[in-house]
C-alpha cells in the first residue's frame, strides 16, 4: 500500500524501462553534483560521459532528479541540460523531497535524496563523487550530513571516492560504524579522500573485485540487515591532487565559510565552489576524473550483484 502510493510519484525514462525489461542492471546517479557540485557546461558534459561509461560497461544509467512534480528515474539530454543550466534548482535531501514534489520546482537530489529514490525504484547501486559526512567542528555546529543517516537506513550501495577532507573523516567513519554501515574499499586499504587517494583512515574491509563486493552486499541484505554500504575507490593516480596543497586550501575555504556565517545546506556547495576557485579550476579536473572512475567501478558492481551467489541454507552436521 505504502509502496504503491510512493510509486505513483515515480516516472521512468524509456531507456531505463527498456533496460529493466531486458534485465540489464541499473546504476543510479545523483543530480546535485550536476546542479550544485560543478559549473556549466562541465557538469553536463561530465554527466553525459558518466552515462556513456556505464552503458559501455553493460549497465544502464538512471540519473535521478525531481522534475514536473515527479521523481524522474533516468533523464533525457534536454532534461540534463535544464538541470545543468538553471540557477533555481533545489538541493533535495530527505527533508526536502516532499516540499519539491508537493510544491513543484526543479530538484536535484543529494546522496541521501538519491538513495531514497533509487530504493523506491528498485535500484541497488548508486554512483556519486563523494559522500557528505560529519563536518569539522560539528561538536559545536551539529552539522552532520543527512547522507550518513540515510546510509544507516536505506539499502543502496553507494560508490564514491571517499569523502572530502572539508569533513572530519575520522568522525564520519565513527558515525558510520555506530550505525552499522560497512565501509568497503577497493584498490587500497584506506578510505579515499576525494581529491587525494589516502584519507589516512583504514576502511573496514578491502574487497578489490566486484564479485567479492557483490557477495558481501548481497549477504548483508539477505540477512535482513537493512541499510547502505559505502564502496570507496580512490581517484586515479594521474588526476590526484597533492595533499599539502588541498589541505591548505580547504583550511582557507573553511575559514571563509565561518567568517561569512555560511550555515546549513549552503555549507557544502560554498566549500566546493571556493576550492574550485582557489585551485583555478584544477580541482574540477580531479572531480571529473574521480566520478568517471567511480562509474566504472559501480557498473562492474551492478553487473556482479545481478549474478551474486547467495547462501545455500544447507543444514550443517
Ligand atoms: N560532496 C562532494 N560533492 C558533492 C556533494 C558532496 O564532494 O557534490 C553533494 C552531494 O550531493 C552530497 C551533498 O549528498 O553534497 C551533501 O550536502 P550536505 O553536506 O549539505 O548534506
Ligand atoms: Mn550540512
Amino acid at each position: 500500500m505504502v509502496a504503491d502510493l510512493a510509486h505513483a510519484w515515480l516516472a521512468f525514462s524509456t531507456a531505463v524501462t527498456a533496460a529493466k525489461a531486458a534485465g540489464r542492471p541499473l546504476v543510479a546517479l545523483e543530480s546535485s553534483i550536476i546542479a550544485h557540485g560543478m559549473p556549466y557546461p562541465e557538469n553536463i558534459r561530465t554527466a553525459r560521459e558518466v552515462e556513456s561509461l556505464i552503458r559501455a560497461a553493460g549497465a544502464e544509467p538512471a540519473t535521478i532528479a525531481l522534475i514536473g512534480r515527479r521523481i524522474r528515474i533516468g533523464l533525457s539530454d534536454d532534461e540534463l541540460e535544464l538541470l545543468g543550466r538553471s540557477d533555481h534548482v533545489h538541493k533535495v535531501s530527505r527533508r526536502d523531497l516532499p516540499a519539491v514534489l508537493a510544491g513543484g520546482g526543479l530538484g536535484a537530489t543529494t546522496v541521501a535524496g538519491t538513495m531514497i529514490c533509487a530504493a523506491l525504484a528498485g535500484i541497488e547501486v548508486f554512483v556519486t563523487g563523494g559522500i557528505g559526512g560529519v563536518h569539522r567542528g560539528a561538536q559545536q555546529t551539529f552539522d552532520i550530513s543527512a547522507d550518513l543517516q540515510e546510509l544507516a537506513t536505506t539499502s543502496v550501495a553507494v560508490v564514491c571516492a571517499g569523502a572530502k577532507s572539508i569533513l572530519d573523516i575520522g568522525l564520519t567513519l565513527e558515525y558510520l560504524e555506530t550505525h552499522g554501515v560497512p565501509v568497503l574499499s577497493c584498490e587500497q586499504d584506506n578510505f579515499a579522500a576525494f581529491y587525494t587517494r589516502d584519507s589516512g583512515y583504514r576502511a573496514d574491509f578491502r574487497l578489490d573485485d566486484a564479485a567479492g563486493q557483490a557477495r558481501f552486499i548481497r549477504t548483508k541484505w539477505d540477512l535482513g540487515l537493512k541499510g547502505g554500504v559505502v564502496l570507496s575507490t580512490p581517484v586515479p593516480e594521474a588526476a590526484a591532487m597533492p595533499s599539502e596543497e588541498v589541505d591548505a586550501l580547504i583550511q582557507q575555504a573553511l575559514n571563509e565559510a565561518t567568517a561569512q556565517g555560511i550555515t546549513g545546506k549552503a555549507v557544502t556547495p560554498f566549500l566546493l565552489a571556493r576550492i574550485k576557485a582557489l585551485t583555478g579550476g584544477r580541482s574540477l579536473a580531479t572531480n571529473i576524473a574521480l566520478v568517471k572512475h567511480n562509474a566504472e567501478v559501480g557498473a562492474r558492481l551492478a553487473l556482479a550483484l545481478a549474478h551474486a551467489e547467495r547462501g545455500k541454507g544447507e543444514v550443517l552436521p
